[in-house]
């Protein structure tokens, strides 16, 4: 009875470490999808009228989950990317961040450097819990000292309309990344931060899809585009100029944007829409990509993938054209998870977020 009662408790013990081995075999990987600049109300999610193409990202939002009250916090500053970019690196809140001043970026890792704010942040949390940590974004605006510490970090600014110049280089960094994990036969789990510089103005798209969205890659100041009936429809809410002093209406984005400049008329803002939705289609292209790589290796079903913008944006809306304002279209982001498990089984958004049910990411 003794013996047998010691063998049992030996091969429950056995199958508990199995099952705990299994478990961490299993730990699941996260692809963080991030856009510079983009409204939620470009998806049809958001928008039924958008003419956006997004079938990958669509897709996600089809079979996964949808936020639809994700707002950034607003900004202490034009540059809105630099304090979005940072809550999302460090999970503080706008009136929490590293101290900046005028030479930010030095400031901040003076502040944060060997505190618990950069031990905190993403990279540093995911590298500490065995994860293999990867980036590629754009340059600069940002939490610099958190995204020095992924191990692979490839970022660079890429706004143009080639495959080299355009989204299609960051999509090509994490494919590589990819293919360098498989050669290697690395099963450690991943965390990928694939950014995109893009739909960021200068909004220059490839000629297929700037064909596609009846737009062209405007760079005259002193002509409009021409007009195209394949452009976007101008939106509801657009206004030929904003009906009331908000606060600066001198900023870049409001003035400067090549293509737009201060101009609001018709021509202008559809085929500005034009761009935005050929570059939004671009960035769709590079996720379809990573993911039928990811699935094509057998790690998609073991991957939470997200994909979201550090803001939203005016283009027209009313009046304005940048980031610096607080309607609908601007302090909303787009925000999608198809994750492995507990899809669809909740019916608050919050509680649905996977983190809470299965407990195991961090
Ligand atoms: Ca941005
Ligand atoms: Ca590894």
């Amino acid at each position: 009875m003794r013996k047998t009662t010691l063998f049992t408790l030996l091969l429950l013990a056995i199958a508990a470490l199995w099952q705990a081995n299994a478990e961490a075999a299993k730990r699941p990987n996260v692809l963080f999808i991030i856009a510079d600049d983009q409204s939620p109300f470009d998806f049809k999610t958001y928008d039924p009228s958008s003419l956006l193409d997004a079938p990958a990202i669509g897709g996600m939002a089809s079979k996964g989950m949808t936020l639809d009250q994700a707002y950034h916090m607003g900004s202490m500053s034009g540059a809105v990317c630099s304090p979005s970019r940072t809550m999302v690196m460090s999970g503080r809140t706008l009136w929490h961040l590293p101290r900046r001043g005028k030479k930010h970026l030095k400031r901040e890792e003076g502040v944060t450097k060997g505190e618990d704010i950069l031990n905190n942040t993403i990279p540093a949390v995911f590298n500490r819990a065995g994860y293999d940590t990867m980036r590629t974004c754009k340059n600069g605006n940002s939490y610099n000292a958190a995204n020095e510490l992924f191990t692979v970090r490839e970022d660079a600014t890429k706004r143009g309309g080639t495959p080299e110049t355009g989204s299609e280089w960051h999509g090509d960094r994490v494919i590589n990344y990819l293919n360098g994990r498989e050669r290697a036969n690395d099963d450690d789990p991943f965390f990928i931060y694939f950014g995109f510089s893009h739909p960021h103005d200068v909004r220059d798209g490839t000629p297929d899809l700037l064909k596609k969205y009846g737009a062209v890659n405007h760079r005259d100041k002193k002509s409009l585009p021409p007009a195209n009936p394949k452009a976007p429809k101008l939106p509801l809410n657009w206004l030929p100029k904003h009906p009331f002093h908000h606060g600066h209406p001198g900023l870049r984005d409001e003035v400067s944007v090549g293509g737009v400049w201060e101009n609001r008329d018709e021509r202008t803002i559809r085929n500005e829409i034009g761009r935005q939705l050929a570059c939004a289609e671009n960035i769709d292209h590079q996720v379809a990509r990573v993911l039928k790589k990811l699935k094509d290796m057998g790690e998609l079903e073991n991957t939470y993938v997200f994909y979201t913008a550090d803001h939203g944006m005016a283009i027209g809306r009313h009046g304005l054209q940048g980031k610096q304002n607080l309607y609908e279209h601007t302090w909303r982001v787009p925000f999608f998870c198809h994750g492995t498990r507990d899809q669809g089984r909740y019916p608050s958004p919050w509680q649905r977020l996977p983190f809470g049910r299965s407990g195991h990411l961090m």
